[in-house]
């Protein structure tokens, strides 16, 4: 069962290289909390990866929605993504045919996969969406570990995701001569898939509320890591509308280590 195996055990089994590196981070840095950083400005969101950044394996972004976007954002991210030892990931839930989503991860405005270690994918295409990403890595993304995290659950209430979809998104990230570009599954429990070297992320984590008013369902972090299987806890709103983020990171990533730590005992 890999929820019992630790991190660093699961590094070896990893297909995937950047897989490798971020299961060899959370062991080293004994943080398996990401941050969602859902800000609007550049300079919010720098400021609070340089806040919250000791404390997190994993920041992820939403770039489309950063008002002010620039390649300078992109390149004093990379300094702080240095500076405290984390992963970037863009949660951009790809879902287009191939060329279309090489297209989108490659070029544009954002250039994702320049600078992403990681991003999102919607498993709705198929197959296809792995070839799809891997030909957007361009000269510069090959020549950089990276990796894709694929959907198989989402934290939202009334989802259409059924057990058939999630069983055929399990073979995706699992079968097939392009495992070796998927990094783990996001996922809400442990049944979504059960190769060890695969990493489970984890949205729809809050400590003191269980919904929003838009249809997010909470867990808390001992619930997601011991009960539903997460490797990486998601925070966003609960971090960032803290009065004081970053001893909010430092709670939420105490909580989420010390129930990986209990997982792995028992
Ligand atoms: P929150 O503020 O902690 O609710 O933010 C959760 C983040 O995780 C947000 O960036 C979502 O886009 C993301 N998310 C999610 O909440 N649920 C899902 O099933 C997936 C992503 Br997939």
């Amino acid at each position: 069962q890999r929820t019992k195996l630790t991190y660093e055990s699961r590094a070896n089994l990893a297909k995937s290289a950047v897989a490798k590196r971020l299961f060899n981070l959370i062991a080293s840095k004994q943080t398996n909390l990401c941050l969602a950083a859902d800000l609007t400005h550049a300079d919010e969101i720098l400021v609070v990866a340089d806040k919250c950044g000791p404390y997190i394996c994993l920041l992820k972004t939403h770039v489309d929605i950063v008002e002010d976007f620039s390649e300078k954002f992109i390149s004093d991210l990379q300094v702080l993504a240095q500076r405290h030892n984390f992963l970037l990931m863009e949660d951009r839930k790809f879902a287009d045919i191939g060329n279309t989503v090489s297209l989108q991860y490659g070029k544009g405005i954002y250039k994702i996969s320049s600078w992403a270690d990681l991003v999102t994918a919607h498993t709705l295409p198929g197959r296809s969406i792995l070839q799809g990403l891997k030909a957007g890595l361009g000269e510069e993304g090959a020549s950089k570990e990276r990796g894709v995290f694929l959907l198989a659950e989402m934290s939202a209430s009334g989802n259409l995701i059924d057990a058939k979809y999630k069983e055929n998104s399990n073979k995706i990230a699992t079968e097939g001569a392009d495992v070796d570009f998927v990094a783990g599954v996001v996922c809400q429990s442990a049944e979504a898939f059960a190769f060890p070297g695969l990493l489970q992320l984890t949205p729809g984590v809050k400590i003191d509320e269980s919904v929003d008013q838009l249809g997010q369902q909470y867990q808390s972090p001992e619930q997601v890591v011991k009960e539903r299987g997460a490797d990486i806890g998601v925070v966003g709103r609960g971090i960032l509308k803290a009065n004081n983020p970053e001893q909010a990171a430092q709670t939420y990533r105490d909580r989420l280590w010390a129930a990986y730590q209990d997982r792995v005992a028992k």
